[in-house]
């Protein structure tokens, strides 16, 4: 053990340059910078003037001497502190780099501490300001957190080759809480995870080895502006709560902390009963009240800066306070009273849904938007993109813009449970995008998701975000070199959603492969389309849920099992039958199109207004209803599941001729995962198609390939889950 630990710090202590391009290192490679993209602003920096004692600025001077010296070749110098021997007014010598918070008189001469209020708790100025001894670069802010997002950011734009010689910006993030949820079980499982078991739990490994892997994450974290990560599972086990378990939230706390990073925990409302032994956990009995202030406690003894809780409750099989005929607005409150001296909050889900009749995509919104005005003002509510979970290609959910006096956070998935696993390439951002920039017309036109969300809309100070994570113990994190890009994205996305999904790819694909334009651009090109093709071959014109029912993984149009619950299974969502397919959502249907607002119900329920896009998600039509394309739906549906394994192709084709950009680990890498998406899109393509073909009983095109399957032989396919964890 204490070899493997040795060995391992020789490793991470080698230069960067001599890393094998793995993976390991994310985007956060810091190769030396090409010479057309050096620019001489970036090598004359010369010397580094550091404010500040904390961890958190040390963490930040740290990652400046390594990226500085990997992209340039040499380490900036520290320079001699101003005001001892010279007067605080000089300003520093040419070619400093000046990081701190605005209150040091060194940087109030530079830099108006007014000027910086604008950047709020963790945003932060960088600014070049010409002295009378030359050009130095200032990061400020009014935190050493915004001062380590400042840093972060400077880093970035060298590492991306854009010009910092006149640079002059503010940011501010727009959610106040960034997070990533670990699907995570303490056994070492990871729920949904395709990147190999859990990085925090059940772990053999020597504590060095994991303290290094944990700052990595922590970087990289912190280099995207996520501020907090919640260690387990949503459906979490009890034990989370016990000593030795909270004495590694409390370790894996102490190395996130000089990154700005809270730590977060799932917990099992049933707790008091299954841990404290008492006889139920009902919200309103004011022992198990205490139990969980008495619980809260011991955690903040253990982890001051403690986040708070994640709750998934009546859901799925998770205990709740409906259990005892309490509501969620019960349930949260309680937990958010025993929180609440600390700061602490309570980020409660309403992915909520059972077996009622009641069609699914209704019920979150069913439960959720009566409780509107009754959650204290610590707990946030937690709702997936989308009414029903996480497809390919859902409407947003109607809760968004329906609950103006509760904040209300959205949830996104990292890991591509119904995206092909770590398999397939998608590039998700475009996806997220649709969401946040979708208009909820609860305000009119500018009442976007996102402005519903971030406070801006009604005003709440509670702002948060999350996102499924898709990280494991492989070597480059997340299974697939290209899944980096959905974390990156989803960080750059929950600081500034505004930013594009193009923008976004750019920077992250110059930081992680190249700056070669013959390269970023096609590349781009895949990850921008890539979404899209999966929807295609998988759920085109708004179906959802084709899948295998548990794995999640592969086509299961036909999967309809007795006595399963009708919401597990394909059948109940695509409704194929000789007369057409699709969910009738509309008026003359389980009318769910009543949760959005005016325009957009109207909009929505009308199969001749409702977007393409999601038509057999909010209709039932028939094979031969006319598209705007001027073909059948059948014939529509067929071009679209033939155009994504197309696009599948040329994907492959595309990266193959980029060879001579990329090394050969990940080039060979990214190759094979190409060819079994490809492989898997025809299977999907094959499957349901062929499957749908049993009620249309119409052909496919006579221009389009033959299917290369036979419906029976896919029906019996076991599909091995082994190779996916
Ligand atoms: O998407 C579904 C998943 C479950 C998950 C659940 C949830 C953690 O299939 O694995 O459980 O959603 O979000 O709670």
């Amino acid at each position: 053990m204490m070899k493997n630990a040795f060995l391992y710090l020789c490793l991470i202590l080698l230069p960067v340059s001599l890393y094998a391009e793995d993976g390991s290192a994310l985007w956060l490679r810091y190769q030396k910078l090409p010479e057309n993209v050096a620019e001489q602003a970036v090598l004359d920096i010369t010397g580094l003037l550091i404010r500040g004692e904390s961890a958190v600025i040390k963490a930040a001077e740290e990652e400046l001497r390594m990226a500085m010296a990997g992209l340039t070749g040499k380490e900036p110098v520290a320079v001699k502190k101003s005001g001892r021997g010279s007067r605080q007014s000089e300003p520093p010598e040419a070619g400093t780099l000046v990081i701190g918070t605005a209150d040091h008189p060194e940087i109030g001469v530079l830099i108006p501490q007014k000027e910086v209020e604008q950047c709020g708790e963790e945003g932060f100025l960088i600014r070049r300001v010409v002295t009378r001894a030359g050009p130095v670069t200032v990061i400020t802010a009014n935190s050493d957190a915004g001062v380590l997002y400042g840093v972060f950011t400077l880093l970035r734009k060298i590492q991306t080759g854009e010009p910092v010689s006149a640079l002059s910006i503010i940011e501010r993030p727009a959610y106040r809480l960034r997070l990533l949820n670990h699907w995570d079980n303490l056994n070492g499982t990871v729920e949904r995870g395709y990147a190999g078991r859990s990085i925090w739990w059940n772990r053999e490994e020597d504590a060095t080895v994991l303290a290094a892997q944990y700052k990595t994450y922590a970087r990289a974290n912190a280099s995207v502006g996520i501020n907090g990560t919640v260690l387990n599972n949503v459906n979490a086990s009890p034990d989370a709560l016990k000593p030795e378990y909270l004495r590694k939230f409390a370790a894996v706390a102490d190395i996130l902390r000089p990154y700005n990073i809270r730590v977060y925990m799932s917990v099992n409302f049933s707790s008091p009963a299954i841990l404290g032994g008492l006889p139920h956990s009902d919200p309103l009995d004011p022992s198990v009240a205490q139990w969980w202030k008495d619980k809260v406690k011991e955690i903040y003894d253990l982890i001051p800066d403690f986040g708070g809780f994640l709750v998934k409750a009546n859901s799925e099989g998770q205990p709740g306070p409906q259990n005892y005929g309490r509501t969620h607005a019960d349930g949260a409150n309680m937990l958010a009273e025993a929180l609440k001296p600390y700061d602490g909050v309570v980020m409660w889900r309403a992915f909520v849904y059972e077996p009622s009749g009641e069609d699914r995509a209704k019920q979150a919104y069913t439960e959720f938007v009566p409780l509107d005005g009754k959650f204290a003002d610590n707990v946030i509510i937690q709702v997936k993109n989308g009414p029903v979970d996480f497809q390919p290609r859902e409407p947003f959910s109607p809760i968004f813009g329906a609950m103006e006096k509760t904040p209300l956070m959205v949830e996104f998935q990292i890991t591509q449970e119904y995206l092909g696993f770590s398999d397939h390439l998608a590039y998700l951002s475009p996806m997220w995008k649709e969401c946040l920039d979708a208009i909820t017309w609860c305000r009119g036109p500018e009442s976007t998701v996102a402005k519903v969300t971030d406070g801006s809309l009604f005003g709440h100070r509670l702002t948060a975000i999350a996102g499924v994570a898709n990280t494991g113990r492989d070597v480059n994190w997340c299974g697939h070199h290209f899944a980096q890009s959905n974390w990156y994205a989803f960080g750059r996305m929950a600081w500034d959603h505004q930013l594009s999904s193009m923008a976004i790819g750019r920077e992250w694909l110059k930081m992680t492969f190249s700056h070669e334009g013959d390269f970023i651009d096609p590349v781009l090109t895949i990850m921008m389309r890539s979404r899209e093709a999966v929807v295609n071959y998988m759920t085109p014109l708004g179906l959802h849920h084709l899948m295998g029912w548990s794995h999640h993984h592969g086509p299961e149009p036909w999967t309809d099992i007795k006595n399963a619950r009708p919401d597990w299974l394909p059948r109940y969502y695509h409704n194929a039958s000789s007369t057409g397919i699709g969910f009738d959502r509309s008026p003359s249907g389980s009318n769910a199109v009543e949760q959005y607002f005016s325009p957009l119900r109207e909009m929505y329920g009308n199969r001749q207004t409702c977007p393409e896009n999601l038509l057999l998600w909010f209709h039932h039509l028939p094979w031969d209803y006319g598209l705007a394309s001027g073909k059948s739906l059948w014939d529509e549906l067929c071009y679209r599941y033939y155009g994504g394994v197309e696009e599948a192709r040329f994907f492959q084709k595309q990266w193959d001729q980029l060879k001579k950009f990329v090394d050969a680990e990940r080039f060979t890498h990214v190759q094979k995962k190409l060819k079994v998406q490809t492989t898997e899109a025809v299977w999907w393509r094959d499957a349901c198609l062929l499957y749908f073909q049993t009620f249309s009983q119409r052909e496919i095109p006579a221009e389009l390939e033959r299917p290369v399957h036979d419906l029976d032989e896919l029906k019996k396919l076991k599909f091995n889950m082994t190779h996916h964890n």
